[in-house]
């Protein structure tokens, strides 16, 4: 495992707006869940709060046209990138305002006007195709970087593999964001996994890897800012392995029966959202008010993408087939 030799640190203003976007994916999370319960929406959702710092940091490093490619339990990176509510919102409620005009939903979220590119729930997919815009970003001189989010899991699947040793032969600017946190579905790290950690794999393809603390903002940082300057210098990808813990089980309505108690008791204590904002106060990067203030700005944000999306219509009969077949199926 390797170690950075210099790790950039984050500011108060980076560490704000880290928290800020924490703040957007945490509020967002809470919405999507309670009309979840509400009966208003009907998707199955994979939450990813406790997690909220990996996107967080790694999109406050990011340019606007840096590319993301990421996984079921994604919507916590889009949001972190900024991504706009109100395409999300009726996306997810499958409307026709959404960024498939309703007929991708939660799985298939997409804004490549952000960077925001196909995500997919094939466990392991984002690789692939993150090395494919790498490819052409790498082709056209842009300068672009692109992430692959995946989980631990998702690190066990043949793609992964294929995908860093073409990354690695071939210098493309990727940076690959294991979220470990600690299962897949239901099977926990160690019984599915033959290595302690991850981040010793990137050795075998010839990139650096990194063993990262996600729930530590200036960790990130310094891991993410080392991976994004070697990726747009064309030197090549990175592997930064992200330990985290996920709060609330594999899906929505999961019973966490194979998690252990005490554990996951202890990582709910040390929530990284609270902390961060208690840290920002302590330090003297913000007041109380001022995050009040972010905090009542982000959910009036997020009201007003709720409203919209769940009052979007369904798309047409006429529309639900196009765009999906490669030819129009006779009606
Ligand atoms: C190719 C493939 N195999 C199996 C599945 C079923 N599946 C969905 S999520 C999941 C677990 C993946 O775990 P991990 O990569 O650790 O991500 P996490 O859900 O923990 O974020 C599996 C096996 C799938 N969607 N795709």
């Amino acid at each position: 495992m390797a170690e950075l030799s210099n790790a950039a640190k984050p500011d108060g203003k980076a560490l704000v707006d880290i928290y800020r976007r924490m703040l957007r994916v945490e509020r967002n999370d809470d919405a999507i869940r309670a009309t979840l319960r509400r009966g208003r929406l009907q998707m199955p959702y994979y939450s990813a709060r406790g997690q909220e710092v990996i996107p967080a940091a790694i999109s406050h490093l990011l340019n606007r046209d840096d590319q993301i490619c990421t996984i079921y339990r994604g919507i916590q990176d889009m949001v972190a990138k900024d991504m706009p509510l109100k395409p999300l919102w009726a996306e997810i409620a499958g409307r026709v305002d959404g960024t498939c005009k309703g007929k991708g939903g939660p799985m298939h979220l997409t804004y490549p006007d952000m960077g925001i590119m196909v995500t997919t729930g094939i466990v392991g997919s984002s690789m692939p195709i993150a090395n494919g815009l790498a490819w052409a970003a790498q082709l056209d001189g842009s300068k672009k970087v692109v992430v692959a989010y995946f989980g631990d899991g998702a690190a066990n699947i043949g793609a992964f593999h294929e995908a860093l040793n073409m990354a690695a032969a071939w210098k493309l600017p990727v940076l690959f964001v294991c979220a470990n946190n600690g299962f897949a579905e239901h099977t926990r790290f160690e019984d599915g996994t033959a290595v302690d950690f991850i981040s010793k794999r990137a050795a075998g393809y010839g990139m650096p890897g990194y063993t990262v603390d996600g729930n530590d903002a200036d960790d990130m940082y310094a891991h993410a800012s080392a991976a994004i300057d070697r990726a747009r210098s064309g030197e090549g990808p990175t592997l930064l392995e992200c330990k985290t813990f996920r709060f609330l089980g594999h899906v929505l309505g999961d019973d966490d029966f194979y998690m252990d108690k005490a554990v996951k008791a202890a990582a709910m204590e040390a929530d990284p959202l609270p902390a961060l904002r208690a840290r920002l106060i302590a330090e003297g990067h913000a007041t109380e008010e001022e995050l009040a203030a972010l905090q009542a700005s982000l959910e009036a944000e997020i009201a007003e993408a709720q409203e919209f999306g769940l009052n979007s219509p369904p798309p047409s009969l006429d529309e639900l087939r196009r765009d999906v077949f490669a030819e129009e199926m006779p009606a």
